[in-house]
């Protein structure tokens, strides 16, 4: 593992203010500014993980916008009515306008993201091109929505099912995917008919205000209200705002299992509905038979990318013991040549830890892993000094599935097992208490149809011969036990974004109750 050498502050202020400005969404985003430090603007800092430092801060017009959650719901809900009577197809013009400045835009939104989560330009830019392909998901789901007709048992009568716009729709997103969990939903959204209140996280600000002025400049240039979309700044409180407030008809909220805790029964208590997408602790299973140069590749882009910062990285390695010998020189060596800096900068695969609270989960976990029986292989070291924090991925062998192997410890640590046969293996994928994702590496078709099938992997995702991460949007995306059951993303998500009603129509000159009941 090399390090690269951390770039000056002030590179990095004047980066992030020339990527901002070239977005062009300045006159869009009122009452909210974005500036350098100490120019007087406001409140909210804007840090780089790069350096740790502040690269420039958000302020607002007015106090009150900084604080006044309810005045931004009481906005959306508002414009709600107006915005469920457009023709879904034309609110799919929003969502395509929306699509045509991401794609325009999306060397300097890629560059915010690399600048606010520390994720490498490669991966930025992934994320990005992941919000242009929801967007032209969701314009052709535009035209798509469909209901169904039902036979119905009487005479004369039609009985159909409609999808109907919901509401207000909250999103709560993670510092992880600050733009493109956020696309997902307020695509959705949008052509449900919906309109959305957004709470990114509080470490992304900046590139949360950015998405705000490319969608509401998508919303004026196709003639509608740009009140459909707000946003919200600030830490629990303004998720709370969300949580609690009944004119929210749907909270979908990413992050932690300990958050979804605290989501979904507040939710629940008001009947509102929520969509949890959770903590993730994903296995990749390396059976005999596995192409292991295939699998290696898997491996490290699943558990060493994005240093280990995704819901989906690979977390728990569940190798073979006729190919765990073989395997885990050829990993190590791998690992050794992952290069970890600044990821602004070209070749570098992993940039840095989010905040010294991520560097300290993960030193606790390699603590408590080693205590536990563990073995560290390779990395594990935190690289460099200062604000900012680095380390080198880790790779761990375990005796067993012991208790710091069950947490999800958001940072590079691959926990390696040992398994002799499937069964085995499927029931450690299994034996945790989270169901995002989860892999096989096998090229018997017996194996791979077993593990996809129900008697195989208990999680939202399970793949063949690729990694953990990295899912296309066309699939609804999600999992299962503390992962919290929602599905966003693809395939018939929307529909958590709509209600359901069913109307029966009686066009008929009698009226024969159902189930052949005659009433006098
Ligand atoms: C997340 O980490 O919250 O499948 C989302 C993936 C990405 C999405 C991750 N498409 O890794």
């Amino acid at each position: 593992m090399t390090a690269t050498a951390t770039p000056s502050h002030s590179a990095l202020s004047e980066l992030a203010e020339a990527s901002f400005a070239a977005l062009d969404v300045r006159e869009h985003i009122q009452p909210w500014h974005f500036g350098p430090v100490g120019a007087g603007l406001g409140s909210i800092p804007v840090r780089t993980p790069i350096t740790g430092e502040l690269i420039g801060s958000l302020g607002a017009d007015h106090f009150g916008a900084l604080v006044d959650y309810g005045a931004a719901i009481e906005a959306a809900h508002r414009v709600f009515p107006q915005w469920r009577d457009v023709p879904a197809p034309a609110r799919g013009h929003v969502v395509r306008r929306l699509g045509e400045l991401l794609k325009e835009h999306k060397d300097a939104l890629g560059r915010l993201v690399t600048l606010e989560a520390g994720k490498i330009a490669a991966e930025a830019l992934g994320e990005v091109q992941e919000m242009i392909d929801v967007c032209e998901f969701a314009v052709g789901l535009s035209r798509q929505l469909y209901g169904k007709t039902i036979a119905s048992e009487r005479p004369g009568h039609a009985l159909r099912e409609s999808w109907h716009p919901l509401g207000v729709v909250g999103v709560i997103s993670a510092f992880n995917f600050p733009v493109a969990v956020w696309a997902w939903n307020t695509a959705l959204a949008l052509v449900c008919g919906d309109t959305v209140v957004w709470k990114p996280s509080e470490l992304t600000p900046l590139t949360a205000v950015a998405c705000h002025g490319l969608l509401r400049k998508a919303l004026a240039d196709t003639g509608h209200d740009p009140e459909a979309h707000q946003l919200i700044l600030g830490k629990r409180e303004a998720g709370e705002a969300l949580v609690d407030d009944p004119r929210v008809a749907l909270v979908s909220a990413t992050g932690s299992t300990r958050m979804g805790r605290e989501v979904g029964p507040r939710v629940a208590a008001r009947f509102g509905r929520s969509l949890l997408e959770l903590g993730g602790n994903n296995a990749v299973i390396v059976a005999p038979s596995a192409d292991l140069d295939l699998a290696l590749r898997g491996i490290v882009f699943a558990a060493a990318g994005t240093a280990g910062q995704r819901c989906t990285t690979l977390r728990r390695l569940i190798v073979h013991e006729s190919v765990v010998d073989e395997l885990l020189p050829r990993l190590v060596a791998a690992y050794q040549g992952l290069r970890v800096g600044n990821p602004l900068e070209e070749g570098v695969l992993v940039g840095p830890l989010i905040h010294q609270g991520a560097y300290e989960g993960m030193a606790a976990a390699l603590e408590q892993a080693q205590a536990e029986g563990g073995k560290v292989l390779v990395g594990g070291e935190r690289v460099g000094e200062g604000d900012s924090y680095y380390v080198s991925p880790a790779v761990v062998r375990m005796p067993a599935q012991t208790g710091v192997v069950a947490n999800e410890t958001f940072a590079p640590i691959l926990y390696v097992l040992a398994y002799a046969d499937l069964d085995e293996a499927i029931a450690l994928n299994n034996a945790v208490p989270q169901g995002l994702s989860s892999a096989i590496f096998t090229n018997d078709v017996r194996e791979a149809e077993r593990f996809v099938s129900a008697a195989g992997s208990d999680c939202g995702i399970a793949n063949v011969n690729i990694g953990t991460s990295g899912a296309e949007i066309g699939g609804a995306f999600g999992g299962e036990k503390e992962t919290g059951g929602g599905r966003e993303s693809g395939s018939d998500s929307w529909k958590a974004y709509m209600r359901r009603s069913t109307a029966t129509v009686n066009y008929s000159t009698e009226l024969p109750l159902a189930q052949g009941v005659s009433f006098g």
